[in-house]
């Protein structure tokens, strides 16, 4: 009998590596246990690359496992060399700080703290951040050997280019938190990518040296999620595809998945969302039959929206979408016609009254005075979603959404965005 958990994450593709397959899943059908993934703070916001791990965690608490969110307050002030080229650049303590803040604020809202088998929140700094360095030393450091260390994939990439013995001991200290959980959280298994596996494996070495009996702890990877295309997962237009709506907006998150290409979004469904198999088998039906309908990327965009910024910026972004969609803008809160034109051309222009004609113009929506009187009669611009035809317009401070800014319109989707200052 296989574990039902265990199934549906192979299904899923969420299975990388593991230290011990059979012995997990004999674990799993027998008890409930505690399971950890960390995130160090090197940014005030998660990333869409941070939350596969700790969605599979949630697949391990709907079936009753509790799941341990570590952020990295102690980890975060050495900085992981996995799956880098270079040494990274220290942080400040206050910036650490407040990464913290920002980190644990989004892992609240990402898990349910409060059933039995609730998420648990704990930083690492609380046990490394007191250590001695003798104790570091002697209590930790003899269980490794160099070459040991020396070997991990994390470190020998490395070698040539030049690590720091900082990021060099960053293992260990890891190692070290596995063992703090096991030993006080009765935590048995660490999750990460397929980045973490040398970090994850020095913590069960940490654990079988440190303790009489056989170990009973195990790390499982996950892959690194890929593009059919070969380009990598995770980049919009402007860089990472942040958590925090202040860097990616609801609208751009949701946009960023209903790109998907057919080609990707079943196996993204199953790697993000909750939805059952058989929902999203039959949306694979759908991108073989009908893909111009795009079903499944709309429900993927819908269900990770949702999940990330709850069911009203949703409903935003999906009303953004249509109106752009439409060019119907009239149905759009200033800021949200703001966010949705966040990446179309702007100009510039001095707060003045201007005829339209001019105004087109000189904000290069027109290429020529001549064409400009053409586009007002023949009815092809509009200001904010409102048609403009009368070549004797002005265009003036009623105009100026937020007193900032319009959202000029020529043709069907050539779309300016002129600010003002
Ligand atoms: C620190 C202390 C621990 C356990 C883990 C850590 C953090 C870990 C790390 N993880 C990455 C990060 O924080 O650096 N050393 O940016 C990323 N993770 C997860 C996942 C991933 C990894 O947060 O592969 C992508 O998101 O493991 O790169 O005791």
């Amino acid at each position: 009998m296989t574990n039902a958990l265990m199934e549906d994450l192979k299904w899923r593709g969420l299975l990388y590596q593991q230290t011990d397959e059979q012995g997990l899943e004999k674990v799993l059908d027998e008890e409930k246990i505690s399971l950890y993934c960390g995130v160090d703070p090197t940014a005030d916001s998660m990333h869409i690359g941070h939350i596969v791990p700790l969605l599979t965690l949630r697949r391990f608490q709907m079936h009753g496992h509790r799941p341990i969110l570590l952020v990295g307050g102690a980890t975060g002030m050495i900085g992981d060399p996995s799956g880098r080229s270079d040494e990274r650049q220290l942080q400040t303590t206050e910036q650490i700080a407040k990464n913290v803040e920002g980190i644990k604020g989004q892992l609240e809202r990402i898990f349910d703290f409060n059933t039995d088998n609730g998420a648990q929140m704990v930083n690492n700094n609380d046990w490394i951040g007191s250590m001695n360095i003798i104790e570091f030393l002697r209590d930790y450091g003899k269980l490794l050997g160099v070459n040991y260390m020396l070997a991990k994939d994390n470190v020998a990439s490395r070698l040539e280019g030049g690590i720091s013995f900082t990021e060099f001991s960053y293992m260990l200290i890891q190692g070290i938190d596995f063992n703090h959980l096991y030993n006080n959280y009765n935590c048995r298994v660490q999750i990460g990518g397929s980045d973490q596996w040398g970090n994850i494996t020095t913590g069960l070495e940490v654990i079988r040296k440190t303790h009489e009996e056989e170990a009973k702890a195990f790390g499982i990877t996950i892959p690194l999620v890929t593009k059919a295309d070969g380009t990598k997962f995770g980049k919009s237009a402007g860089g990472a595809v942040w958590l925090d709506a202040a860097k990616t907006s609801p609208y751009e998150f949701y946009q960023f998945w209903i790109n998907t290409a057919d080609a990707d979004v079943i196996k993204y469904m199953k790697i993000f969302t909750f939805m059952e198999r058989e929902q999203i088998e039959a949306l694979e039906v759908s991108v073989q039959e009908e893909p111009h309908l795009r079903k499944a990327q709309l429900t993927l965009g819908e269900e990770m929206t949702r999940l990330i910024h709850g069911q009203d910026a949703l409903d935003q972004a999906i009303r953004i979408s249509k109106a752009l969609f439409s060019g119907d803008l009239k149905a759009l809160t200033a800021s949200e016609m703001k966010d949705a034109f966040k990446d179309v051309p702007s100009f510039e222009m001095a707060k003045e009254n201007k005829n339209i004609v001019d105004f087109i113009v000189e904000s290069g929506v027109s290429p020529s005075k001549r064409q400009a009187r053409e586009d007002v009669t023949n009815g092809a611009i509009s200001l904010n979603g409102e048609r403009v035809t009368d070549t004797a317009y002005e265009v003036g401070a009623t105009d100026r959404l937020d007193d900032a800014f319009i959202i000029v319109r020529r043709g069907k989707k050539n779309y300016k965005m002129v600010k003002f200052v």
